[in-house]
């Protein structure tokens, strides 16, 4: 795939880098990433970013795909191929679309070409691959971009999905000059009140039978925290993991703009993927989610999540 989409790349006089809703940091990663090294090689060339932007945003402006003529240009979609988690305007117009993802969903959106690697950790890590094996010397702002794409998915080099290969390309990223001890700190620094309210959801986690960990983020609890149902979602589930007693986690919360409940599935081993993927939703084996219409379903899958305990003997 890296020579079709270097092909790809070559031909089209219009670029377009899109990625999923409510960004996280792989899917800024690889688009900016990705942009500024397009940039720095091809400066007669129009090469925009779009999409929606949020509190994670260090990496650049955006533009809307009205602002584009999508139409006639080469779109690049990253770190999804799921509908659900696109705005029609991202994949229903494009000249060219090419797909670039290390989800195990398949594709139900139409495309034209689909580079999917679920060896890879992240998209991130897909995006430094390609420029590195294609010859692109890039400048920091782009391997800063794919750096904390890559962090941002692997926990900080801790998951399973952080490999050789992972450490080679980012042994390349690193020596394109940028401060990464800073980076860290500055991403994984928080003010004593973001502290405080994590101690409050802390504190109320509550448990199945068989231990699986879960809370329920009604609107009450993050107006008082005045959260973003993104961050409290996304953001928040993982203060479940590391935890001895729950090889299982769940977190629920209401969005009030959709009335949508985000259910966000964690495992330290056993896949949880099939329960997100019954409900609707997709993601990887140990990290997925889906999105339900009343709490009763959360229920329903807190039943199935404990089902999974009860098989693997707790
Ligand atoms: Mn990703």
């Amino acid at each position: 795939m890296k020579e079709r989409l270097m092909k790809c790349i070559e031909e089209n006089q219009n670029i377009v880098i899109a990625r999923h809703k409510n960004p996280d940091l792989d899917a800024y990663g690889s688009q900016f990433g990705l942009y500024y090294a397009l940039k720095e090689r091809y400066p007669n060339k129009q090469i925009s970013v779009i999409g929606d932007t949020n509190t994670l945003n260090q990496f650049g402006a955006l533009l809307k795909a009205s602002d584009v003529s999508m139409n006639e240009s080469l779109v690049i979609l990253l770190d999804t191929v799921a509908k659900q988690m696109l705005l029609p305007e991202f994949y229903e117009n494009s000249k060219v679309l090419f797909l670039i993802d290390h989800h195990q969903n398949e594709p139900d959106i139409k495309h034209d070409y689909w580079w999917h690697d679920t060896s890879a950790s992240s998209t991130s890590e897909i995006i430094a691959t390609f420029l590195w094996e294609s010859g692109f010397d890039i400048s920091s702002d782009s391997a800063k971009a794919l750096y904390l794409g890559i962090v941002g998915d692997t926990g900080r080099f801790m998951f399973a999905s952080t490999t050789a290969k992972t450490f080679r390309v980012v042994s390349w990223l690193m020596e394109r000059n940028f401060n990464a001890a800073q980076l860290l700190n500055n991403m994984y620094t928080e003010s004593f009140e973001t502290k405080k309210m994590k101690a409050d959801f802390f504190s109320s986690i509550q448990l199945t039978k068989n231990h699986v960990g879960y809370r329920k983020n009604d609107l009450d609890f993050q107006e008082k925290h005045h959260l973003d149902s993104n961050y409290c979602s996304r953001g928040l589930v993982n203060q479940m993991s590391g935890i001895t007693e729950i090889p299982i986690w769940a977190n629920f919360t209401l969005d009030a703009a959709s009335k949508g409940i985000w259910c966000e599935l964690r495992s330290r081993d056993i896949p949880v993927l099939e329960v997100a993927k019954k409900h609707g939703g997709g993601g990887h084996l140990n990290a997925c989610g889906c999105t339900v219409g009343s709490w009763d379903e959360t229920d329903q899958i807190l039943a199935e999540l404990d089902q999974l305990l009860e098989e693997n003997h707790g």
